[in-house]
């Protein structure tokens, strides 16, 4: 008998797809449509395993949607602006347009190669000026709309190389190239106000149902809701009299715990708050200070991980609830400057910072909280309270808990004027500028008479220049020869041009839609884009669970606010996979072998022994990458495929292993032996078993897929073949083995096709509909019925549904489990439940 050959197969049936464009999407369609999208890659050069685990997963959902009446849009493109595409221009001279290209084709060529069901008539690469000429359009309507700002923003800066370093160039505080330590300067940026739309996004979760928890999760927590009051603590300028800048005003505070209010020992400012700037100005000592915080970083996370320090400004403030009492005021490094006030109140008992600093400073620790009866005013631990509980050694809050005692403190803030209850936001307004040449020019003219003027549309796309240099650092644009230098489209004058370009994920945040509908002269047509969105099913990687997903969500709803598209959340189902991860390996000295150095345990080069390592996502650094390629074009697409969707639940890592990429194949061959005809003669013999087999898988099957549960239906699917294998020829036999193709379809498709052409069918596999499932053959018409002694388990039976009781109760006697429990002694009584237990009482 043949063997399969999936190279002849895999090229053969690509080609007819491609031919009869079977796979593109028709916007006129009177069919439901779906759409089914996978995030589409950064063209690095190679596709990589990762990819070919999430593009099969939303393939084998496509065909299927196909297969169910849907039409389908699944299509691909390429995210194709960013860093290393300059760094390649840098390091090996090519230009990053070229080298992006080359990428795209490479990429192109291998993901075609696995036969994916996508409408590559759609394709785009967002550095294609047809692309990002509509995405200037959008940025001008948002600027129009009020939604786009300009402002004073800190950037890396490298003083050797003197150019703006992105954050992934700084390695450890300095820059990649020079190893200069890199600064904070600042510089005039564009901004987008997501902000605005903070409320809506966080609102906009709730509707979520078919997104991951924790992805919502991690979204509601990136946007940081919280509430408390914003108060203010008076300078007591009378007793301040160390500090030179006291005088009679208010440090306001943001407190998401007002109820700790008599726990509070002391304020505490950010290095760039205005009160410790004025300090600096006139004392050398808070200015040293100051400078050290800088050094160590202003960002939360890196605030998270230092040591806490703190400046004593000398300047002391009164309590509200009591101005004989005192507080002292410190600069210090764990204050944000641009998260609520940039000052707050330190409540070391219930505060883990506020602890940590006043153990440092020998401040006052006091209880105000306490769960049990330990109200003892001293707190002595080094663990902050948090928990709930009730208010103690608190004045006219104690006994009160601790959601009470916050809002009478708001109440009696406000009421005194003194605070007001408030709301404050963790998200920032998204920082779009970058100080790059491959990203999208920012559309923008700068006049001197006229100031920031945007390009008229009708100029648009601003296209990139082609002849840069990279020979030097810094921006190419910016040292253009010409470029910049354009006429003020308002006055005519002399002006510049915006050498900033936009932040990659602008680029991907409408992809989509423009996916769904791309018109030349304009973004997208509204009404098509509209037939399509939302997308029904976005699959991709948790690593893009805030940023992309947030900012495509933003733009969604500012294109609505606009005016451009009505729909408020671009993504209905959202499925995050697991990784593709390999083992690790080590020669004696340490290094990373990858897996083709290895042989039996042993270096291949040199014999010397291995050391095996943990199984770890794949990745250059650890060398454990697996390269798709060579494994397509010897195992076939098909075979890749399967194992893609196999051995783990998606949403799980996928250990790659060379053992189950056989398995997988030798499963391809075994269908391909069952589907070809052998000659054997048919007999008309119905076999029932196996029709009710077929049609439960089927259903089944479906059911997982919908569910994105693919390893259950390719389980199901081993076993259907199994009972097709062992049946005897029959009619049932031969349309089973028709139903199987179609159900493999989805996952093995150059093989689906290669056997129903094979077995006479007419048309391609991937046009064929979903088998249609009797329910009738769903129904059970056995049951099994449990058989006890004295209420103990000790036989089950298999019966025909509806059968008399005396038959059951006879059945049950006759057990040989049964006689030997009674000893040969007669029963008592003999309970029979119809369909479900014999009960004999002994
Ligand atoms: C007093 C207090 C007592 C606080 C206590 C917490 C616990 P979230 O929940 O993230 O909103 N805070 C306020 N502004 C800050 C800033 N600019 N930099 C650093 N920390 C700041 O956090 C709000 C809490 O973080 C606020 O409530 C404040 O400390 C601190 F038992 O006030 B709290
Ligand atoms: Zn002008």
């Amino acid at each position: 008998m043949s063997r399969f050959n999936a190279l002849t197969a895999d090229a053969k049936w690509q080609a007819v797809w491609d031919e009869r464009a079977t796979f593109a999407a028709d916007d006129a369609s009177p069919k439901p449509k779906s759409y089914v999208l996978e995030m589409f890659p950064y063209p690095s050069g190679k596709i990589h395993m990762g990819h070919v685990r999430n593009y099969t997963m939303g393939d084998v959902l496509a065909r299927f949607r196909r297969m169910t009446g849907h039409e389908v849009l699944h299509p691909m493109g390429w995210d194709a602006f960013g860093m290393p595409a300059e760094n390649a221009a840098m390091e090996k001279g090519v230009h990053p347009g070229a080298w992006t290209y080359q990428n795209i084709a490479a990429m192109k060529a291998q993901l075609k190669r696995l036969g994916f069901a996508l409408d590559w008539s759609r394709e785009l690469a967002t550095c294609d000026p047809g692309y990002y000429g509509h995405e200037q359009a959008l940025f001008l309507d948002l600027l129009a709309a009020g939604l786009v700002y300009r402002k004073e923003s800190a950037v890396n800066w490298d003083p050797v190389d003197m150019t703006v370093l992105a954050n992934e160039q700084v390695i450890d505080g300095r820059g990649w190239r020079s190893a200069a330590v890199v600064e904070k300067r600042k510089l005039s940026q564009w901004f987008l106000k997501i902000t605005d739309f903070a409320d809506e996004l966080l609102d906009g979760l709730s509707t979520l149902d078919q997104w991951p928890d924790k992805v919502r999760l991690m979204q509601e927590n990136w946007i940081g809701k919280s509430e408390g009051l914003t108060f203010g603590f008076t300078v007591a300028d009378d007793v301040s009299a160390t500090s030179p800048i006291a005088d009679e005003r208010r440090i306001a505070v943001y407190s998401t715990r007002p109820d700790t209010i008599f726990g509070a020992s002391f304020v505490a400012v950010a290095a760039d708050h205005p009160i410790a700037l004025e300090l600096a100005a006139v004392n050398a000592d808070a200015a040293g200070f100051i400078e050290q915080c800088k050094a160590g970083g202003t960002t939360a996370a890196e605030l998270e991980t230092q040591e806490k320090l703190g400046f004593d400004t000398g300047l002391k403030v009164r309590h509200p609830f009591d101005s004989g009492w005192m507080l002292p005021v410190f600069i210090a490094n764990f204050v944000l400057m641009d998260y609520g006030t940039g000052a707050v109140m330190g409540v070391p008992a219930h505060d883990q910072r506020d602890l940590d600093f006043a153990r440092k400073y020998g401040l006052e620790v006091r209880r105000v909280v306490a769960d049990d009866d330990a109200a003892d005013p001293v707190f002595a631990g080094e663990e902050a309270y948090t928990g709930p509980g009730r208010l103690v050694n608190s004045a006219f809050l104690d006994g009160l808990s601790v959601t009470d005692a916050k809002r009478a403190v708001i109440e009696r803030a406000e009421a005194g004027g003194w605070g007001q209850g408030s709301t404050v936001w963790r998200l920032r307004d998204w920082g779009v500028s970058r100080q790059r040449y491959w990203g999208t020019p920012i559309p923008i003219i700068h006049c001197e008479a006229c100031g920031v003027v945007p390009v008229p549309k009708e100029q648009l796309p601003v296209v990139l220049p082609e002849d840069v240099s990279f020979d030097v650092p810094g921006n190419p644009l910016d040292r253009h020869p010409s470029w910049k230098h354009v006429a003020c489209p308002s006055c005519g004058g002399a002006a510049r041009r915006e050498t900033d370009t936009l932040d990659t994920f602008v680029n991907s945040s409408w992809y989509f839609i423009r996916f769904a509908s791309q018109p030349e002269d304009q973004p997208f047509d509204r009404a098509v884009a509209e037939q399509w969105l939302p997308v029904g099913q976005y699959i991709g990687g948790v690593e893009h669970a805030i940023l992309h997903l947030l900012y495509a969500r933003f733009w969604t709803r500012a294109l609505r606010r606009v005016g451009r598209i009505d729909v408020a959340e671009p993504f209905a189902g959202l499925f995050t996979q697991g990784m593709v991860t390999h083992e690790t390996y080590q020669d004696p000295a340490g290094a990373w072998l990858s897996p083709d150095e290895v042989a039996d345990g042993r270096v291949v080069a040199t014999g010397e022994p291995v050391t095996v390592g943990r199984v770890e996502k794949m990745s250059k650094s650890k060398k454990n990458t697996v390269d798709p390629s060579p494994i397509v074009d010897r195992y076939g697409a098909d075979a890749v495929r399967w194992f893609m969707l196999s051995d783990s639940p998606p949403e799980r890592d996928l250990p790659w292993s060379e053992a189950g990429i056989e398995g997988a194949w030798r499963f391809v061959q075994r269908l391909w032996r069952l589907a070809t005809p052998d000659g054997a003669p048919v007999t008309d013999s119905p076999d029932h078993d196996l029709a009710k087999r077929v049609h439960r898988t089927t259903a089944a099957v479906a059911s997982d897929i919908e569910a994105l549960q693919f390893n259950k239906a390719v389980a199901r699917l081993y076993e259907l073949t199994s009972a097709i294998e062992k049946a005897a020829p029959s009619t049932d036999r031969e349309a089973a083995i028709t139903t199987l193709l179609q159900l493999v379809a989805p996952m093995v498709p150059h093989l689906a096709e290669e056997a129903w052409a094979l077995r006479g069918n007419d048309g391609l596999i991937a046009d064929a509909t979903w088998p249609t499932v009797d329910p009738a053959l769903l129904v059970d018409d056995e049951v099994t019925i449990a058989v006890q002694v004295n209420g103990k388990l000790r036989d089950t039976l298999t019966a025909a549904k509806g059968a008399a009781k005396d038959a059951l109760e006879a059945a049950a006697l006759a057990s040989p489990a049964v006689q030997r429990t009674l000893e040969g002694k007669e029963p008592k009584k003999v309970v029979v439940v119809p369909d479900r237990l014999v009960n004999i009482v002994a």
